[in-house]
């Protein structure tokens, strides 16, 4: 952890407001925080949206995106930026182009909300794969995304692996299916880089599908690496990070949990009343 001696490390998102913050760059910054740096919001894109469903979303203007991150880099050494949201292909375009070369990213290839409704187009999709991925430090996929983008019907532990490979062919130095959707061994990740492959494993939660707990999990990730860690050992601290946020995740709509970043100061199992 940083406190007020040491140098302040700096991770951003570029992703999707939810007004709701129950997921999207809210929760990336609330998880970033938590995770001890400085984090910072590339708005690219907006949702109007609550605890029950998307009513609505809409892009901001490539050019405008590429102001944005172009604003931060003038100003600050980014250890590690975090994508979410990207809702179309001239979005990841954007960002793609406006990541100067070298620095770490992870890809988190957000496709659909809980409720199904579509974040990212199909244009969309492939472009993430030709423009992102080959300059992506670790991606990660849940299951539904990493059947979808790779063509990988996913549905066991081989799959799962086989996916994972699947995104280090298209260029990202490391790649993570993770076994939050898993109708086998639950909860198990699978990370693969050019060392192999790694099983990433935490506490069984008591609640699946939390609202939120992807956008948690990358971005926690990216706060490790810009914090120094080695990707593999970022991602077992945010493991850990993101099981507690959703063994602490709270109710914030009838049978639906979104996961709560500020878990080591209020371990508490909420309940909206
Ligand atoms: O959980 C993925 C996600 C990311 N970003 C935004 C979202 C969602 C899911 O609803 O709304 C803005």
């Amino acid at each position: 952890m940083n406190n007020g001696e040491m140098k302040k490390a700096f991770a951003a998102t570029i992703a999707g407001s939810d007004p709701s913050a129950g997921a999207g760059l809210q929760v990336d910054l609330k998880t970033m925080t938590a995770c001890g740096v400085w984090g910072m919001t590339v708005v690219a894109a907006l949702t109007a949206q609550n605890a029950n469903h998307v009513i609505d979303a809409s892009s901001v203007e490539g050019n405008f995106i590429k102001e944005e991150i172009k604003a931060l880099e003038e100003d600050f050494e980014i250890g590690c930026y975090k994508t979410g949201m990207l809702k179309n292909a001239p979005t990841v375009k954007a960002v793609a182009e406006a990541l100067p070369k070298g620095r770490k990213l992870v890809v988190d290839p957000v496709l659909l909300a809980t409720k199904e409704y579509r974040l990212l187009d199909e244009a969309g999709q492939n472009k993430l794969v030709t423009d992102l991925l080959p300059i992506t430090t670790v991606v990660t996929p849940n299951i539904p995304e990493a059947t979808l983008i790779s063509g990988i019907k996913v549905n066991d532990a081989e799959s799962m692996e086989q996916a994972a490979f699947w995104f280090l062919d298209q260029g990202a130095e490391a790649a993570i299916v993770k076994g939050g959707h898993a109708k086998f061994r639950l909860g198990t990740d699978v990370y693969v880089d050019k060392q192999g492959v790694m099983l990433v494993e935490a506490e069984v939660a008591p609640f699946t599908d939390v609202h939120g707990s992807g956008c948690c999990y990358a971005s926690a990730i990216a706060a490790h690496i810009a914090l120094g860690l080695p990707v593999r050992e970022a991602v077992f601290e945010a493991k850990k990070f993101v099981n507690g946020a959703i063994k602490y995740s709270w109710e914030y709509a009838p049978g639906l949990r979104t996961m709560n970043p500020g878990w080591q100061q209020h371990k508490t199992y909420y309940k909206r009343e």
